[in-house]
């Protein structure tokens, strides 16, 4: 053998030993045998999240209590920058922007993404859930993790389940205390299908349109109304555009915590597990200021001269009634096996 040849067997046996060692040296590192603090995973972050409310909407009390905790678990790392009344886009624009990986958080009604993600539209089958209990064990139950599960396959990652809460009816033109009164209104729904239909049943002259959109519109009188829940037409001020509110509580939409796919595979585990804790962390300081406020806005938006109408049990049947149909015609979009996977967790939960 040549010394050329027994240099270069010399050499790739070499060559071998290094990967060897390279290679342990990997698994060892993925075994985490050398890591130190778990903190050394943890890198400084700037995590843009955004909002169609107003800072002062209990989504604010949530952003908040979330991003003390954040601090909290990364030594100061990872911090959340707020984005309020739409500055980075409406729901869906932002939502799209964090599919695409060009932003990382979005608070959002889960009613404008159903064209994303139809399954949403459960959530919005009119007169679903009776009281907010039944809300928070259907969303933090077996339910909300079945729906928050497909939603890495549309781009997305749910950190949890917030409250908008229950929407209520407000106009321009008159005191609404039935069916009969809601004919002919023009109103604003959101971008989707059911609400469309649930309010063109009730005899609505029904606008879906960007919520960014909606001041304006009442303003100017393109609109007569809208509906949303109390803290949202007290803190968005609604209630200097629109004189009639009914407390119809026709559906109850949840806000989902997203954050992008793309980017959610870019963080460490360790980062992962912070957002998660504390996004459940936010979650429960933001339902208790979305129910202690409610009744403060109530206050408020009848300061500001609302009148306020109650419905009468007949006149809630009636509208429930009206509505009816709109479970049959969307079941399909929806999924079937959503629909009736929520109605036996439903019956579950009722004890019936
Ligand atoms: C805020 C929205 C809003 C929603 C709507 O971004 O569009 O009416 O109820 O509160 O999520």
């Amino acid at each position: 053998m040549s010394f050329e040849k027994q240099k270069s067997k010399f050499n790739n046996g070499g060559n071998k030993m290094k990967s060897t060692i390279l290679k342990g040296l990997a698994l060892a590192l993925c075994a985490g045998v050398f890591s130190g603090p778990a903190l050394a995973e943890i890198q400084e972050r700037t995590i843009r999240v955004s909002n169609g409310v107003a800072e002062e909407h209990p989504v604010g009390n949530g952003v908040k209590a979330m991003t003390e905790c954040m601090a909290d678990k990364s030594g100061g790392k990872m911090k959340l920058t707020a984005f309020w009344s739409g500055a980075l886009g409406g729901d869906l624009d932002a939502t799209q922007a964090l599919r695409s990986g060009t932003q990382e958080m979005v608070i959002t009604s889960t009613s404008p993404l159903v064209g994303i993600a139809p399954a949403l539209g459960v959530f919005d089958l009119p007169f679903l859930f009776s009281d907010e209990k039944e809300a928070d064990a259907i969303l933090d139950g077996e339910f909300g993790k079945y729906i928050s599960d497909q939603m890495p396959g549309h781009g997305l990652v749910n950190l949890a389940y917030w409250e908008n809460g229950f929407r209520n009816l407000t106009n321009s033109q008159r005191a609404v205390a039935g069916v009969e009164d809601i004919k002919g209104l023009k109103v604003r729904v959101m971008q989707n299908n059911i609400f469309l239909d649930s309010f063109q049943n009730l005899g609505a002259n029904a606008v879906p349109m960007a919520f960014g959109e909606v001041f304006t519109a009442l303003e100017t009188g393109a609109i007569d109304g809208q509906e949303n829940p109390v803290v949202t037409i007290d803190t968005s001020k609604f209630s200097e555009v629109q004189d009639h509110l009914t407390l119809s509580r026709h559906a109850y939409t949840p806000f989902m915590v997203l954050y992008s796919k793309p980017l959610w595979d870019q963080l460490d585990p360790e980062e992962q597990a912070i957002l998660q804790e504390c996004a459940v962390v936010g979650r429960d300081v933001q339902r208790k200021a979305s129910r202690d406020l409610g009744a403060e806005s109530l206050e408020n938006v009848k300061a500001a001269g609302m009148e306020v109408t109650e419905l009468t049990p007949e006149a809630q049947a009636e509208m429930r009634e009206a509505v009816k149909p709109v479970y049959e015609k969307h079941a399909a979009t929806i999924g079937q096996e959503v629909v009736d996977k929520m109605m036996a967790e439903l019956k579950k939960l009722r004890g019936e």
